[in-house]
């Protein structure tokens, strides 16, 4: 087990973080200190800051409740301006973010960069959405009568985000819901709150009116509890732990209102006998160890067929064995750490139950602390083998890089096995065979597949989500971020100027 790691200090280095309510920075009222700490190096306090308040949430709520009326007039092509700003200020600033990525969340720089391009592509997306904030129109059953619709803001809206993507997922909320008109209060995971502050900065520098984004950062439940609970809110979007979404999820039930919860995944990657290896090889190294395994995304079920089942799985724990562990900011290191010290206890728990149900681990299973590594939260990279479907390591997700192997026969075994959990975010096939890959595409239960690439990743123009425990509400992404964030408004233009001898209404 883990043991604690040595004191935290603040330097003279540590940030200064606030809160953003109403246009204004300020001091937090809540009772706890939040603090930002680097996962590979525990000793350093990065940033830190006064918690929120429940008294802080609801001044929030009542700043995006007086900045909504001004906001949703402005034109939706002027909203979406801003948010062009934001992208080219994210742009120019791009390495120094990253970086504030890695030391705050702990994936490597390579990964941080990219989650930097993918998060600006979103807004990149969403900027051009406000040239597109449009309804349709519809041929009417009655002559001179104009059947349209329009699209309108929902109003005040919250977003609840987590820490392994402290860029990416505020993006892909905050832009859809400020481009669609609505004023928002976004509450970030206290592990990752340095990120978030210079996210709301750019958005400052950009122009957006006073009020219309408030940060709240806050630890435990008495801020979230608001931000789902009160009755000015319009929707919820919530990405994190299917505990968690579970219980957002019933709130804002409810009170009948919108909500989105993408939550957990137990991802499986099919392997097909005739598949390209080397491809396979680079898909499921990246799928199960890339961000430390910690993304709902990640591969954590591997199903090979028996034929190249032997070679490939030597080859992961090859990979596994040469990937340098350390300070994701360090060039050459390969795995980062873990965000904190219950994510260590978290798997490492795992680890012990799958040795305990009799799963075969062949390489890994431990916490990391060779030299430069002793104060960080570090675990080696970890392959089970034989292990069987019904197994806890099977089903539960693990978030962190542990991956599961199961060997088949027949393509309705491998399916059924894939099938077989109660998560359904995204799953990936290798084969060269088209009929093979469409049928699994077909019977895959998953909100997204990938044939010959890795489960993870997403693209701001298709939706992201999944089905079963995975994810409730709309997909997030793409168009579906816009409608989530809306509602239409059916209107009916009668301009025949006379009384109608129609029975059609
Ligand atoms: C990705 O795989 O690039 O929390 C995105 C998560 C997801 C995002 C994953 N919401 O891991």
């Amino acid at each position: 087990m883990a043991t604690a790691t040595a004191t935290q200090t603040k330097t003279a280095g540590t940030v200064g973080l606030k809160q953003f309510i109403d246009g204004r920075w300020t001091q937090g009222t809540g009772k706890n200190e939040i603090r930002s700490v680097n996962p590979a190096d525990t000793r350093q306090v990065l940033a830190q800051c006064r918690g929120a308040s429940r008294q802080d949430a609801l001044r929030a709520l009542e700043a995006a409740q007086k900045a909504f009326p001004r906001w949703r007039a402005v034109p939706a092509p002027s909203r979406a301006r801003i948010i062009e700003k934001v992208v080219h200020l994210a742009r120019e600033r791009k390495e120094e973010l990253a970086r504030i990525l890695t030391l705050e969340e702990g994936k490597i720089f390579p990964e941080a960069l990219g989650e930097l391009e993918k998060g600006i592509n979103l807004l990149e997306w969403y900027a051009g959405e406000g040239l597109r904030f449009m309804g349709h129109t519809a041929p009417s059953e009655l002559p001179k009568n104009l059947l349209f619709t329009v699209r309108e803001p929902l109003g005040i809206v919250s977003a609840i985000t987590p820490w392994n993507f402290p860029w990416a997922i505020l993006c892909w909320k905050i832009a859809p819901a400020l481009v669609a008109g609505n004023t928002v209060v976004l509450k970030p995971s206290s592990l990752t709150p340095w990120l978030a502050v210079e996210f709301v900065k750019l958005f400052e520098s950009a122009g957006l009116p006073q009020g219309a984004l408030n940060l709240v950062i806050g630890a435990g439940s008495e801020v979230g509890d608001v931000l789902v609970e009160d009755e000015r809110i319009e929707a919820v979007s919530f990405t994190g732990s299917n505990e968690v979404g579970v219980r957002v999820h019933a709130l804002a039930g409810k009170r009948g209102v919108r909500v989105t919860c993408e939550m957990g995944g137990k991802n499986p990657c099919l392997v097909w006998k005739d598949a390209d290896l080397e491809l396979a090889l680079a898909g499921i190294v990246k799928g199960a160890f890339g961000s430390t395994g910690q993304r709902c995304t990640a591969t954590s079920r591997l199903i090979l067929h028996e034929e190249v089942a032997d070679s490939l799985v030597w080859q992961i724990v090859e990979f596994a064995g040469s990937l340098k562990i350390g300070d994701g900011l360090k060039p050459g290191i390969g795995l980062g750490p873990l965000i904190d010290a219950n994510q260590l206890h978290a798997v490492l728990k795992w680890i012990e139950i799958g040795k305990k149900e009799g799963a075969k681990i062949l390489c890994g299973g431990k916490r990391f602390t060779a030299e430069g590594c002793r104060n960080g939260w570090f675990v080696e990279p970890t392959v089970f083998d034989q292990v069987t479907p019904s197994m806890k390591i099977a089903q539960e997700e693990i978030f962190g890089p542990v991956l599961s192997v199961f060997r088949v026969r027949d393509f309705e075994e491998a399916v059924r096995i894939s099938n077989h959990t109660r998560f359904g975010l995204t799953s990936a096939i290798y084969t060269q065979n088209l009929s093979l890959a469409l049928r699994f595409i077909e019977e895959s239960q998953v909100g997204m597949v990938h044939v010959n690439s890795p489960t993870i990743g997403g693209e701001a123009q298709v939706p992201f989500g999944g089905v079963k425990a995975s994810g409730v509400g709309e997909r997030e992404m793409a168009k579906e971020g816009i409608l989530f964030f809306s509602k239409p408004k059916t209107v009916f233009l009668d301009y025949t100027g006379k009384k109608r001898e129609s029975n059609i209404y």
